[in-house]
């Protein structure tokens, strides 16, 4: 007893860790956009937070730049099956940029340049469970990835995670983003894995 072999203690990572049912680990990065990869000039860069009342709350990529930012690691989840583990971002917390603004919706909708949008109820974006982010590992985002600045909600599938985020419409219902009215799970929580409607 007592002699294990470095073999025998080299478990492989995906045995030890806890992944949502039916996801596989992988190291690299897929990139997954359904369009072209916009071009997003820093000076027209802007994100604006509508209310369902038709206020608007805008930030310049400056502004942006200027708020108190988090560093969040956290593990990614695609509806394609791969997840990534310990993740880090840097970027502005939900919270901070939702501090003012005036709402009752239960509802946003973010958009991205480019056109892509998905649903979230609000509450998913709030209490530390969200970020706009603008750099990956230690470095800008890159274009492919979402930059310059993407939505991070790693609780939920990473196609909520809208790429080239440019803001959210909040409203008193639920409208359907462009993954989930062809198909996709409203919510999309991977651990009781809702990839499609009615999962
Ligand atoms: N604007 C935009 N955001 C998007 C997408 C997209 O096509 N357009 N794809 C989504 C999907 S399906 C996934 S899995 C992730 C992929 O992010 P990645 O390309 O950085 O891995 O972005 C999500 N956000
Ligand atoms: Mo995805």
């Amino acid at each position: 007893m007592g002699i294990v072999s470095p073999g025998f203690r080299r478990r492989r990572r995906d045995d030890d860790v806890q992944l949502p049912p039916g996801q596989y680990l992988t190291e690299d990065f897929p990139v997954l956009s359904a369009g072209p990869t916009p071009n997003i000039p820093l000076d027209r860069w802007e994100f604006v937070i509508a209310s369902e009342t038709g206020q608007e709350y805008r930030w310049t990529w400056d502004e942006l730049q200027e708020l108190p930012a988090e560093e969040p690691t956290v593990d990614i989840h695609c509806v394609t099956k791969w997840s990534k583990l310990g993740t880090s971002w840097r970027g502005v917390s939900l919270d901070l940029l939702m501090e003012d603004v005036e709402t009752t919706a239960d509802y946003a909708l973010a958009h991205s340049y480019g056109g892509y949008t998905t649903n979230l109820p609000l509450e998913d974006l709030l209490d530390g469970k969200a970020w706009i982010v603008y750099e990956y590992e230690g470095s800008e985002l890159a274009p492919q990835h979402g930059g310059p600045a993407r939505l991070l909600v790693p609780h939920l599938y990473f196609w909520k995670s809208a790429k080239w985020v440019r803001g959210l419409q909040l409203q008193e219902f639920d409208e359907l983003g462009f993954w989930e009215s062809v198909g996709y799970h409203d919510y999309g929580d991977p651990w009781r894995e809702q990839r499609y409607a009615g999962d």
